[in-house]
C-alpha cells in the first residue's frame, strides 16, 4: 500500500501549553505575546505545527479545559487580536498552528449552560444531559447510575434548583454537552471551529474524541473497583453508538472544507475500533493518539495506580501503536509526553543518567512511525517535579481531589503518614502537575519564566537545565533533538513513513528495531537503544552494511552500549 502524503504526515508537532511557558508581562501567567517572542526558536528547532492548548476565556477550574466562551481569549493569556497575531506571525515563518478543541464539555459559567441549568422548560436545557434522582427506599436521593468521573466520585451533579442531575465526567463544573441534539451539534461547529478556522487556524487537537456519544439507556456500569461506589464508564461512554456518525457529520460538514489538520485523543480501543476514527476512506479524523506506551506500568480504573513496568510491556506498547495502521490507510502519532502527562525522562529514562537517556528516548521517538508531538520543556530534558516538594505544590484539580478522597479515607489510620508517603511517590511519578511547571529558559530568577512571582512554582533544577544554557551546545538535548528532527525528515520513507520491526524482542535491556521502507526494501534503518543503567554488548542482529547515522555519545566503542547508550544505523 502507498501511503499518501498529506502535509500533516511528516509535521513535527510543538504542544504549548499557555499557563506555563512565557509570561511577557511580569503577572506570573504564561501568555500569547509570550509565545510569540519564541517563535524563531521554535521554527529554528525543525518545529511545522504549534499545537496551543485552550487559550479560550476560562475559570480555569481544569486549566481551561473548561470553556467559557469559545470566541474569545482568556484575558490573562490576552486579547483575540493577540491570536491573530500569533496565527498571522506563525504562518510568516512557514508554520501552522491548530488548536484544542474542547467540546465533549463546557465550563459551567459557559451562556448556554446558564440558561440549560435556568429551568427544566428552557430551550436549551437538552443541550446539556439532565437526569432526574433515584431516590432509595428510606428515601435518600442518589445520582442516575454509578458512573465515575474521571477526576474522582459521581459523574453525576446534582442541581437544587431544578433537583435534577446533570453529567460531567470530569470536574463539576464541565458538564457534558448532549451531542444527540442536532441544534447543539450546529452551534458547537460554528462557535468552537469555524470562529477559529476562519481567522486562519490550520486545525484542531480534538479533546476526549472518544466520549461524545453515551449510551441512551445509561445503564450502570460494571464493577470493575469493588471497594469503589463509582465506576469508570468506558463501555457506556466510550466509542459510544453514534460516535462515527458524529465525526463523519464534523468532517463533512467543517474540516473537510478548511484542510484541516485533525488528531484526536481516543484512549482505550481495540485495533479495529481504533481504525475507524482514522481510516482515510472513513473521513472522520487524520490521526488519534493511543495510550498503550504512555500507560504502561499504570494500572486501570485508578488514577494513581502503578505497578512498574519491564522494557518488554514497553515496547509491546511501542509496538501497538506504532503498527496498528500498517496495511491500512490509517495513521497515526508518535507522543511520550503531554500536558496529562509526567516527564518523560523521570517515568521511562534513567534519572542518574539524566540528559543520556532523554536522548536515548529523543532517538526513540524520532525514529517511529507516525506525526511526531513534542511537549514544551521536552527538547530541553525536563524532569519530574523534585519528590521533596510537598502536596502543596501540586495545582492539578485530578490530584487534589484524588488526594483529598485518600485523606477523607486514610486520614484516621495510625499508618497514615507512610501511606501518604506512598501515594506521595506515585504522585510525583505520574501526576499531571509534573508537566505543568513553567518552561526553564535560563538560569535567571525563576528560569526567566516570568519577571514576577509565577502561578505555580519552577522546578529548583532550572539552573542547570534552561534553553540558555543548551542552545550553543552541539552535546545538549536541545542539539539532539534539533538534530534528530533534521534526520527524520532526511530519511523520512524511513523514520516517518516505514514500517516497524522488533528485534530480539525479549532482551530486557536493549531495544532494538529496523524501520523498512516498503518500496525499497533493500535500505533499513537500524535503531538500538540501551534501556538500562549497564553496559551491554553490542551484536549486530541482521546482516549487511552498517553506517553510523547518529547516536548520543561522543566515543562510539563497536562493541559495547553504554548505560542509555542509543544509535542509529543505516543498513545497506
Ligand atoms: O483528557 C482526557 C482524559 O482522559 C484525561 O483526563 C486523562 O484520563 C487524565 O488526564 C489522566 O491523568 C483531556 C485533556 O487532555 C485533559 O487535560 C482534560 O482535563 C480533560 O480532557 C477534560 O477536558
Ligand atoms: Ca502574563
Amino acid at each position: 500500500m502507498t501511503i499518501a502524503r498529506e502535509w500533516w504526515k511528516n509535521a513535527t508537532v510543538y504542544q504549548i501549553w499557555p499557563a506555563s511557558y512565557k509570561d511577557s508581562n511580569g503577572d506570573g501567567v504564561g501568555d500569547i505575546p509570550g509565545i510569540i517572542s519564541t517563535l524563531d526558536y521554535l521554527k529554528d528547532l525543525g518545529v511545522d505545527v504549534i499545537w496551543c492548548s485552550p487559550m479560550y476565556d476560562s475559570p480555569q477550574d481544569d486549566m481551561g479545559y473548561d470553556i467559557s466562551d469559545y470566541e474569545k481569549v482568556y484575558p490573562e493569556y490576552g486579547t483575540n487580536e493577540d491570536m491573530q497575531t500569533l496565527i498571522d506571525e506563525t504562518h510568516k515563518r512557514g508554520m501552522k498552528l491548530i488548536l484544542d478543541l474542547v467540546i465533549n464539555h463546557t465550563s459551567s459559567e459557559h451562556v448556554w449552560f446558564k440558561e440549560s441549568r435556568s429551568s427544566k422548560t428552557n430551550s436549551k436545557r437538552d443541550w446539556y444531559i439532565w437526569k432526574p434522582p433515584k431516590f432509595d427506599a428510606d428515601g435518600n436521593r442518589h445520582p442516575p447510575n454509578n458512573w465515575g468521573s474521571f477526576f474522582s466520585g459521581s459523574a453525576w451533579e446534582y442541581d437544587e434548583l431544578t433537583g435534577e442531575y446533570y453529567l460531567r465526567l470530569f470536574a463539576r463544573t464541565q458538564p457534558d454537552l448532549n451531542w444527540e441534539n442536532e441544534v447543539t451539534r450546529k452551534a458547537i461547529y460554528d462557535s468552537a471551529m469555524k470562529f477559529w478556522l476562519d481567522r486562519g487556524i490550520d486545525g484542531f487537537r480534538i479533546d476526549t474524541a472518544g466520549l461524545y456519544s453515551k449510551d441512551q439507556k445509561f445503564p450502570d456500569a460494571s464493577i470493575v473497583c469493588p471497594d469503589e461506589e463509582f465506576q469508570m464508564s468506558f463501555q457506556n461512554t466510550n466509542n459510544g453508538p453514534r460516535i462515527h456518525e458524529f465525526h463523519k457529520e464534523m468532517y463533512s460538514n467543517v474540516t473537510s472544507n478548511y484542510d484541516a489538520m485533525t488528531v484526536g485523543e481516543v484512549g482505550f480501543c481495540s485495533r479495529e475500533d481504533s481504525l475507524k476514527y482514522v481510516s482515510a476512506k472513513e473521513q472522520e479524523m487524520n490521526m488519534i493518539f493511543l495510550f498503550d506506551t504512555i500507560t504502561v506500568g499504570r494500572e486501570g480504573g485508578d488514577t494513581f495506580g502503578y505497578k512498574d513496568w519491564t522494557l518488554t510491556d514497553f515496547k509491546r506498547a511501542i509496538q501497538k501503536d506504532t503498527t496498528f495502521i500498517e496495511g491500512t490507510d490509517a495513521w497515526s502519532t508518535v507522543f511520550i509526553e503531554n500536558h496529562d502527562q509526567p516527564r518523560s525522562v523521570t517515568r521511562f529514562g534513567g534519572i542518574k543518567y539524566a540528559s543520556q537517556s532523554a536522548k536515548l528516548i529523543t532517538l526513540l521517538e524520532s525514529t517511529l512511525t507516525g506525526t511526531l508531538f513534542i511537549y514544551q520543556g521536552q527538547e530541553i530534558g525536563m524532569e519530574n517535579l523534585p519528590r521533596s516538594w510537598s502536596i502543596d505544590e501540586y495545582k492539578d484539580i485530578n490530584t487534589i481531589n484524588y488526594y483529598k478522597k485518600f485523606k477523607e479515607k486514610y486520614g484516621n489510620d495510625s499508618d497514615f503518614k507512610e501511606k501518604e508517603e506512598k501515594l506521595m511517590d506515585i504522585i510525583n511519578l505520574v501526576a499531571r502537575d509534573n508537566s505543568r511547571s513553567p518552561v526553564q529558559w535560563n538560569s535567571s530568577t525563576n528560569g526567566g519564566f516570568t519577571s514576577g512571582t509565577p502561578w505555580t512554582r519552577v522546578n529548583d533544577n532550572y539552573r542547570t537545565i534552561n534553553v540558555a544554557s543548551q542552545i550553543d551546545d552541539p552535546n545538549s538535548v536541545l542539539s539532539f533533538w534539533k538534530k534528530s528532527i533534521q534526520i527524520r525528515k532526511q530519511y523520512q520513507d524511513l523514520l516517518i513513513f516505514g514500517t516497524f520491526k522488533i528485534l530480539d524482542f525479549e532482551n530486557e535491556n536493549v531495544f532494538t528495531y529496523i524501520k523498512e521502507d516498503e518500496k525499497n526494501g533493500l535500505r533499513k534503518a537500524y535503531v538500538v537503544l540501551n534501556f538500562s543503567n549497564n553496559s551491554v554488548k553490542f551484536e549486530k542482529l541482521i546482516g549487511g552494511e552498517f553506517e553510523l547515522l547518529h547516536c548520543n555519545v561522543g566515543d562510539v566503542d563497536e562493541s559495547i552500549l553504554s548505560p542509555y547508550e542509543g544509535r542509529l544505523y543505516i543498513v545497506d
